[in-house]
């Protein structure tokens, strides 16, 4: 069993999302959080994750925090839901390439955009252009950044785009591209689970 260390409405959602994707059975623990927008909440102390965020994850008794290495660990350890390459398979190297790009170039540039950084620092508009630029030229080739297939790199740029539309561009190729991913029914149904969720069963 896989118990989701869960606050709705966070960085968690999306992996409801990708744990409805993979199908598999899944326990989701609902947890209170800090959350620095408003200055509600409190740090939970069932919460497993180090530092007391979301998403964690426990796994046959294994606990993987930080979205990307739960969004890599989850398409590994599930590989018959054909959303990533495993290790050695044609594509992993983009795989893995697009999943770290997701947290080391995307999330920074996305902050430091939303944040009003980018005007102030050539450094940070550089960045902010060169993760613009990767996102338009993949929607140029589409529909998913690895091409035919809905990937976990999908799943994470996605769900950022979908919460940080503003700090991007308007683009008819983004904006399609984010109805195509978050109108996917697991994507759906994690909507709905988001408040909710207890234990799934195996779909
Ligand atoms: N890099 C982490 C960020 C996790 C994170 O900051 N999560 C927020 C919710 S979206 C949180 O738990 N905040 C509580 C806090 O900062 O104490 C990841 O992607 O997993």
């Amino acid at each position: 069993m896989i118990t989701l260390y869960h606050a709705p409405k966070s960085r968690s959602t999306r992996i409801i999302w990708l744990l409805e994707e993979l199908g598999v059975p899944y326990d989701v623990r609902q947890v209170s959080i800090f959350r620095p927008m408003t200055g509600d909440g409190a740090p939970d102390p069932v919460n497993r994750h180090p530092d007391k965020r979301v998403p964690a994850i426990v796994h046959d008794g294994e606990l993987v925090a930080e979205s990307v290495a739960i969004v890599l660990y989850l398409t590994d350890a599930f590989p018959a839901a054909g959303l990533g390459p495993a290790a050695g398979a044609a594509g992993r190297g983009d795989y893995l390439t697009w999943i770290s790009w997701y947290a080391a170039e995307m999330e920074p540039a996305m902050f430091a955009a939303m944040g009003g950084d980018l005007a102030a620092s050539p450094m940070k508009q550089r960045n902010y252009d060169a993760v613009l630029a990767r996102i338009e030229s993949a929607l140029a080739k589409g529909p998913y950044l690895m091409g035919e297939r809905f990937t976990g790199a999908d799943l994470l740029v996605s769900s950022a785009l979908n919460f940080a539309r503003s700090a991007f561009p308007e683009s008819a190729a983004i904006d399609a591209y984010v109805a195509r991913c978050v109108g996917r029914p697991a994507m759906q149904r994690a909507i709905l689970l988001d408040e909710t969720a207890g234990v799934r069963e195996a779909a």
